[in-house]
């Protein structure tokens, strides 16, 4: 097992019982565990923001397939960054709209550049960028 480091951290009364709040509602048992997530999503957010490290995600989108040229822009760019794709899933949750989930690897910068090509194009009603690391 990893060593691990104690460390103490001084807050002001009121954002500890803030805090404590938070991490209740989430279901923290402890706040040791809710630290070193906030610490590790702060990191990877980090790598993420300099674009140069590789990160793991999803692109999550919904969309009205009878929207004109929705379908062939969304392949299109898929097909642009297919480095980049690990694997698609796609569900038709009714007559109109459309739910897929696009598993993305590869340098933050890229993945975020295709989230955002995704999300612009019209007739995609949601698309949400999901990015993890191993930090
Ligand atoms: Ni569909």
């Amino acid at each position: 097992m990893e060593k691990i480091t104690r460390i103490g951290v001084s807050l002001e009364p009121d954002l500890l019982k803030k805090f404590d709040r938070l991490i209740e509602k989430k279901g923290y048992a402890n706040r040791s565990k809710a630290v070193r997530d906030l610490i590790r999503k702060a990191l990877v957010t980090e790598t993420y923001e300099k674009g140069d490290k590789q990160v793991y995600g999803t692109i999550t989108m919904v969309y009205d397939h009878h929207v004109g040229g929705v379908t062939d822009k969304l392949l299109r760019y898929q097909h642009d960054y297919r480095r980049n794709i690990m694997t698609t899933s796609h569900v038709h949750i009714d007559h109109k709209n459309c739910l897929e989930v696009v598993v993305v690897k590869g340098k933050a910068k890229s993945i975020k550049e295709m989230a955002d090509k995704i999300a612009s194009v019209r007739g995609v009603r949601h698309g949400e960028l999901s990015i993890t690391g191993l930090e």
